[in-house]
């Protein structure tokens, strides 16, 4: 549909059309890397769930090939739902996922290829034995879903783990197996947190507390810590906290217990969930996708015949300086798309005033900028704002930053932002927002404010990445310390029309904003060649 298509993005992976949510199965494997997805083959709305599948070199190319898990059995005729996959040590490539059944339980199922030296896996098995396993008697058939890769536990066995609930505990429950066909379910739970309600999505995988690199997810010893995540189905966010797993309780302990998962950070302060990380062995690093859904309505989706967007992966690591959070980052293999580089050096940006970026094109754009703030008169008044106050309340040192998406007129805009405040506390806070309430002159979107705090060193200026792509921007700040993913719905800054400024609405600092911009060009995602399959 024509009337739609300024909002298709550029480089953001995307099915060609219908509707697509959760990524599943994310694995890198002779030199290809497979994204598996969430999909409905006949419409753009959420329904009869199967398994798209494409495959990229690089995570920015991408070919669509045949759907690979349709739910014609038993076990997923109502659905072929979330999973993950595990490559094992002798080469073999196993697949977990969920199925629906025809009474509606949540049961789990095996998949593996049909032949290991196609390097595009085009066709997969399911287990004659399926499911493999069934909701635990104690759990209600409804809330058992969506099992992790598997790692190596301490006597050689695998394990995996899968969300739940008890009442309004999340829970994440493990399974052992050594041969992925038979599971025995390891006492106690992995962990639990009251009140965070179903966690759909769990992931589980170490980090490396020095360092650079991802790890393999069987990692872990002394220099590493564990990420635990689940996605909240009551509130549909993604939060995670790091700690330690004990292998030998088979229990994970959070850092700090008023950070614990579903009360602390959220991996995307944004519009994003159902994330899940794999980790890449062709490049030594743990990559992080998450699925981006609308905010315009049903009808919108059907009449543009496409509904949802993946992420641009991101790397994941350990933020040894904070010693606090990850830090997210999108993969190096975007900067592939690179052209026409733009630095503009130490603009001054007056309180109250925005001042255009010249730079053509702005719907397709990798941006980093960084900021340093010049008190004019006295001291900043005490001030209690956060993202929740927009990017129009002001304040003595904030809110700045750029405007993305916008037109000549400003009638349409994006603020992305940072707002240091010194609250009546006395604590000094800086957060990292977004504003979406001038994103589009639509009426029938969600136009919200968001973000969090993000922490700031001493010695640190103020620094953003911002991906934008025609109605995806994906804004990274203090190296990944704070993520916010933006679904918006421009009318007006689309196409040639769609600018850059950079904005200080604060009352009393000059902002000096030091800004290199790239063009990206497009990804080329298209079918895999007929013929050639
Ligand atoms: N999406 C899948 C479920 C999962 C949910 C169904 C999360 O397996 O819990 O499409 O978005």
């Amino acid at each position: 549909n024509a009337m739609f298509s300024w909002q298709r993005t550029a480089y953001h992976f995307q099915p060609q059309k219908n509707w697509m949510n959760d990524p599943d199965a994310p694995l890198y494997r002779l030199g290809w890397y497979h994204l598996f997805y969430q999909y409905n083959p006949d419409s753009a709305v959420w329904g009869n769930i199967t398994w798209g599948h494409a495959v990229s070199r690089d995570l920015i190319h991408w070919l669509y090939l045949p759907l690979a898990l349709i739910p014609d059995s038993w076990f997923d005729i109502a659905g072929a739902w979330t999973g993950s996959a595990t490559l094992l040590p002798d080469g073999q490539v196993v697949i977990l996922y969920t199925g629906d059944t025809n009474n509606s339980v949540q049961v789990q199922n095996l998949a593996y290829p049909a032949n290991l030296s196609d390097p595009l896996l085009l066709h997969w098995v399911k287990y004659s034995g399926n499911p493999v396993l069934i909701p635990p008697t104690w759990l209600a058939p409804k809330d058992f879903r969506d099992p992790t890769t598997a790692w190596v536990g301490p006597d050689g066995k695998w394990r995996l783990t899968i969300g739940s609930k008890v009442n309004k505990t999340g829970i994440a429950i493990v399974y052992q197996t050594s041969d992925f066909t038979k599971y025995e379910l390891l006492e106690g739970f992995l962990h639990a947190v009251p009140g965070t309600g179903m966690w759909e999505c769990v992931d589980f995988y170490p980090v490396a507390v020095n360092g650079s690199l991802g790890l393999d997810t069987s990692a872990n010893g002394p220099g590493i810590k564990h990420v635990l995540k689940a996605s909240l189905d009551d509130t549909k966010k993604d939060h995670y906290a790091l700690g330690t797993y004990d292998p030998i309780s088979n229990k994970w302990t959070p850092d700090n217990p008023k950070m614990d998962v579903g009360i602390g950070l959220r991996l995307d302060y944004g519009w994003y969930y159902a994330s899940k990380t794999f980790f890449d062995q062709n490049k030594q690093r743990r990559i992080l996708w998450g699925w981006i859904n609308e905010t315009d309505t049903e009808s919108d989706d059907l009449q543009k015949g496409w509904a949802s967007v993946q992420t641009i992966p991101r790397t994941v690591l350990y933020d040894n300086k904070t010693g606090a959070n990850i830090l997210q980052w999108p993969v190096e293999e975007v900067e592939s798309l690179r052209v026409n580089s733009t630095e503009f050096e130490e603009v001054i940006v007056e309180p109250g005033t925005v001042v255009p970026l010249h730079i053509g094109t702005a719907t397709q754009l990798d941006i980093f900028a960084e900021f340093e703030v010049e008190l004019l008169g006295s001291e900043a008044v005490e001030d209690n704002s956060s993202c929740s106050d927009g990017a129009v309340d002001r304040s003595t040192v904030g809110p700045f930053g750029l405007l993305v998406l916008a037109d000549d007129s400003l009638s349409e805009l994006t603020p992305i932002y940072f707002r240091p405040t010194n609250a009546s506390d006395g604590s000094l806070k800086t957060y990292f927002c977004a504003d979406e309430s001038r994103s589009s002159l639509a009426n029938d979107v969600f136009k919200k404010y968001y973000g969090n705090e993000v922490p700031v060193l001493d010695g640190e200026t103020l620094s953003m990445r911002v991906l934008v792509d025609h109605s995806i921007v994906e804004s990274f700040a203090q190296g990944g310390r704070t993520v916010i993913t933006s679904r918006i719905y421009p009318t007006k800054a689309i196409y040639g029309a769609a600018r850059l400024f950079l904005f200080n609405n604060a009352t009393g600092v000059n902002v000096k904003a030091t800004i290199k911009i790239w063009q990206l060009k497009s990804a080329n995602i298209h079918p895999y060649p007929l013929d050639q399959l």
